[in-house]
């Protein structure tokens, strides 16, 4: 029951790889629509401070470059959404599905996504522009070796997801080689159309 309040809200999946410029994506679309923005890695990364047993297991893995248990994820998500229904009239879920098991769950637990947006930017621009983070960021996965395992994990877990989207005729691909307006230019001609 607590599931029907999200019936009738859109729900607009953002994937890229690591480095694709989703977050950075999301916060425009965010200012604009208003949609509500639901990062995994950043509800994930909350997760892991909490310094509980769970937490240390999750940072473990997220270090290592890797996909986290889906269970943790589509809890954090679900979680999320309920106590967000009432509010918002749609949901921003960014970093999710990365691998298929994790599209076909939250079909089937929660909702049918309305779009996919495929942040698309090549291997060598995502690294580029992680280094750059690693400045400042402080976060784990932001060093030479993780970003080469991210890199992997993309291509082996998540590039399958957007074939599935790609099928469904739901997929939309957004150039991410260009700089942040020019591709949230593109974002907006897509999202407009949905309203
Ligand atoms: P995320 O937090 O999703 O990390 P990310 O892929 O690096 O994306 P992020 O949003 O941070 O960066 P962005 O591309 O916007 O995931 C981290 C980890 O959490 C994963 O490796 C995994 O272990 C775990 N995880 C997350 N979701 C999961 C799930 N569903 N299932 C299992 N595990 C999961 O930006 C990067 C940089 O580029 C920024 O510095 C930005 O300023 C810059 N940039 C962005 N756009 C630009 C542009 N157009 N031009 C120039 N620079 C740009």
């Amino acid at each position: 029951p607590a599931l029907d309040k999200l019936k009738n809200k859109k729900i607009i999946f953002v994937v890229g790889g690591p480095g694709s410029g989703k977050g950075t994506q999301c916060e425009r679309i965010v200012q604009r629509y208003g949609y509500t923005h639901l990062s995994t890695g950043d509800l994930l990364r909350a997760a892991v401070q909490s310094k509980t047993e769970r937490g240390e297991q999750l940072n473990a893995l997220m270090t290592e470059g890797k996909l986290v248990p889906m269970e943790v994820v589509l809890d954090l998500l679900k979680e999320n959404m309920i106590k967000n229904a009432d509010k918002s009239k749609g949901f921003l879920i960014d970093g999710y599905p990365r691998e298929i098991a994790q599209a076909k769950k939250f079909e089937e637990l929660i909702a049918p996504c309305d779009i996919v947006l495929y942040i698309n930017a090549n291997d060598a621009t995502m690294t580029k522009r992680l280094l750059h983070r690693a400045q400042t960021s402080g976060r784990v996965d932001d060093n030479e070796e993780t970003i080469k395992k991210r890199l992997k994990t993309f291509h082996k877990e998540t590039i399958p997801v957007l074939d599935l989207y790609e099928k469904k005729n739901k997929l939309e691909e957004i150039d991410s080689e260009l700089e942040p307006d020019a591709v949230f230019s593109q974002v907006r001609d897509i999202l407009d159309k949905l309203a």
